[in-house]
């Protein structure tokens, strides 16, 4: 019997259709609801660390100085630019996307990620006292910067970040979810599955799926493609909303997410770096400046999904 978490309901009228990974789900709060919010300023660290353990997440509005997150969407856009992947006949800073253009992934590419403009949202003073207050001691943040630019086509299917970056502390490593540039639904922001990281009902998950690694076990990574297919198994609800920029929407390692499809004609831009005490073991796999990354993962044909998770029993 899946176990559910308190639904998040939908305002009246009728429910918007987002696409989730492969899947249609209407936004009316039963499989698809609203990631509550936690007010940026003024909460005592011990409630959001309760409120972290309860959700899986914590939604925080403006957390980061919003100038801050415009000069880094700059600095990405000109990128593109340059690349002939912006339509010009709009404002560059609007991010409107060229015929034909397919955006990228621009992780570990430090000549955008390690620009100053860039550095200043993703290392802000406003993350680094937020996770000193977090954890109660001295943060670090992993020198490698995640970085997409969203165009069309198939939306991050759901997963588990401990898969690839499993090999220092798990429990204290956090992803902090940055959209460069304020988003609506169309746009394709992320979504997460609220109660995957704590309900009876994903032990199993956790347990197997939960302790592979992308370059030991060379799998998928994805867990499945259908949201739709998780829910309706293991329970739990998904959960969206739209973003400015300055919000940061912050998760553990074993909080399955997934993004919803970019139906618009911008760039969905969007980074993901991540903090963790100092005093912790960190994967050795992200530090440095020239980090190994998933260094095994991929070069030889992927183990499918369905073995894996006829394997895991889940
Ligand atoms: O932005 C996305 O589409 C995926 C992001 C993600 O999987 C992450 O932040 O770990």
């Amino acid at each position: 019997m899946p176990v559910t978490v308190t639904p998040t309901l939908p305002a009246a009228g009728p429910a918007k259709v987002l696409r989730l990974a492969r899947r249609d789900l209407a936004l009316d709060g039963h499989e698809l609801g609203f990631l509550r919010e936690t007010p940026a300023a003024g909460a005592a660290p011990q409630a959001l660390r309760e409120r972290m353990a309860e959700d899986g997440y914590l939604l925080m509005r403006g957390l980061i100085a919003r100038e801050r997150v415009e000069a880094a969407r700059r600095v990405v856009l000109e990128h593109l630019d340059a690349q002939g992947q912006v339509d010009r006949s709009h404002p560059l800073m609007d991010g409107y996307r060229a015929e034909g253009a397919k955006g990228g992934y621009f992780g570990g590419r430090r000549e955008v990620t390690h620009q100053p403009d860039f550095l200043n949202a993703v290392e802000s003073p406003e993350l680094a006292d937020f996770w000193a207050a977090y954890f109660g001691e001295a943060p670090v943040t992993i020198e490698y910067k995640w970085l997409r630019a969203v165009a069309g086509g198939d939306a991050t299917s759901p997963h588990y970040d401990v898969v690839y970056m499993g090999r220092g502390t798990r429990e204290r490593l956090f992803t902090c979810w940055i959209p460069l540039g304020d988003l609506t639904f169309d746009d394709g922001p992320l979504a997460l599955l609220a109660g995957s990281h704590r309900l009876p009902s994903y032990e199993r998950i956790r347990q197997t799926y939960g302790n592979a690694d992308a370059d030991r076990d060379n799998i998928e990574t994805f867990f499945s493609h259908d949201p739709r297919e998780i829910v309706q198994r293991y329970g739990g609800q998904w959960q969206t909303s739209e973003f400015r920029m300055g919000d940061v929407l912050i998760f553990g390692m074993f909080t399955m997410h997934g993004a919803v499809a970019n139906r618009g004609p911008r760039f969905r831009l969007s980074t993901d770096v991540r903090w963790q005490p100092a005093s912790e073991p960190m994967d050795p796999r992200w530090i440095g400046a020239e980090p190994a990354g998933n260094y095994a993962w991929r070069k030889t044909p992927t183990e499918p999904l369905e073995v894996s998770r006829r394997k895991w029993g889940v």
